[in-house]
């Protein structure tokens, strides 16, 4: 929005003519996200205590957790709002890429959201049924990969990397690959929501990762030197980014441990729908791998504890999934935890980084 108000006039005032910089422009984007999260976390968590809508605590979970019982949450309104409202205040509007972005998060919101109000407001058990949720999420997922697959010019290999010369073309394919990646991030993001921060540690490394990937597979001439696919018009995902990684410090002034509010599926799951969204528009589909490595670390420790219990009829591999269970029932405190996570994803973040470098 400011992009087209001031911009403009930089001809009479001069230093309008910043407005053209998306590194200004992503700047400002993460500090309004940051600081919108900041004025409106203390009142938002009032409201929600005002409304009684807290986390109900199942009983089969780590005792820890049961002091945590009517933790506010759908602190997703916030993440997700401070982002929007920053991406329309500081994004260039006229890409597409923004909107289909943003379609993606309003869609994933509104399933998290009937998630968590089935669960926190009817008080009706588990939510959503994992068949519908999944359904829903296929559905948005298969609509972004349509839009993705029609936008003149979007290409549709496959890079690998490390491997820069080696690429695979899905053709059509493309638009269920990206389901897959974009369903699959959601319920990553969503499977790591279990600790005070968790989530939003890694969600906000992992959005200043793709901060940079974006801005260099939005430049022409960095991504030739690069050899990254240059994606044009992806650079303005750079300003989303920076609105993700914003809102993410904000959310976690309140989040983290002991934490005033839960991000609730409302926030976890457009979060991980998000990155995947991202991926998949800057031609990194596969270091998604590593630049989300907690959440690939979660989803997989889960998917290992069912198949090992199926395999050996009743026996678990871990004490109990997801891993920061399985750490807290070794006896690791909480914030223990949650900042070696937050060491592990920063990790992941700069090996993936190497990868510019590396060909
Ligand atoms: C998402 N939700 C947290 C909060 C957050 C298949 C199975 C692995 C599924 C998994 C599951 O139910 N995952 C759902 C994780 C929940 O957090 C809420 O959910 C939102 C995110 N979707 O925003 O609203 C609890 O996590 C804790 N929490 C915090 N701080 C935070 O900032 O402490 C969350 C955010 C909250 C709070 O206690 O209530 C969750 O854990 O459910 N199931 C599990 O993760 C369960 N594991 C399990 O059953 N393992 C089995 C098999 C199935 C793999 C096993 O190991 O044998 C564990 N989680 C719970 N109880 N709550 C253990 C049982």
């Amino acid at each position: 929005m400011l992009y087209y108000l001031l911009y403009p006039l930089y001809t009479e005032i001069t230093f309008f003519n910043i407005f053209k910089y998306i590194t200004f422009r992503t700047i400002y984007s993460g500090l309004t996200a940051f600081l919108l999260c900041l004025m409106l976390g203390t009142p938002f968590i009032a409201f929600m205590r005002k409304l009684q809508i807290g986390q109900f605590i199942r009983d089969c979970g780590p005792s820890s957790h049961y002091d945590k019982k009517g933790t506010p949450t759908m602190g997703g309104f916030l993440i997700i709002g401070a982002t929007i409202f920053s991406i329309l205040l500081w994004g260039r509007l006229d890409t597409f890429y923004v909107w289909i972005t943003i379609i993606v998060t309003i869609g994933f919101t509104a399933i998290g959201f009937t998630d968590d109000y089935i669960k926190q407001i009817k008080k009706e058990g588990d939510g959503l049924s994992a068949r519908n949720k999944f359904l829903m999420q296929i559905c948005v997922s298969l609509i972004a990969g349509i839009l993705i697959y029609l936008t003149p010019g979007f290409n549709t290999e496959l890079h690998f990397p490390f491997f820069k010369e080696h690429t695979i073309d899905l053709g059509i394919g493309y638009i269920f690959f990206t389901a897959i990646v974009i369903t699959g991030s959601s319920n990553a993001v969503n499977l790591t929501d279990g600790l005070d921060g968790l989530a939003i540690g890694p969600v906000t490394i992992a959005a200043a990762t793709f901060l940079l990937f974006s801005y260099v597979a939005g430049h022409a001439k960095l991504a030739d030197y690069l050899q990254i696919t240059h994606v044009p018009g992806c650079a303005e995902l750079t300003v989303l980014c920076g609105a993700i990684a914003g809102a993410g410090l904000g959310f976690l002034w309140f989040n983290t441990n002991p934490a005033q509010i839960f991000m609730g599926d409302t926030g976890s799951l457009p979060l991980g729908a998000l990155l995947g969204t991202i991926a998949v528009l800057t031609k990194q589909e596969i270091l998604l791998v590593i630049i989300g490595g907690v959440f690939v670390m979660e989803a997989l420790s889960v998917i290992i504890q069912v198949g090992y219990f199926k395999l050996t009829k009743g026996k678990r591999f871990f004490r109990m999934a997801p891993i920061h269970h399985h750490f807290e029932m070794l006896g690791w405190r909480e914030p223990k935890i949650i900042v070696r996570f937050w060491i592990i994803a920063i990790i992941f973040s700069l090996i993936a980084i190497s990868t510019l470098k590396i060909r």
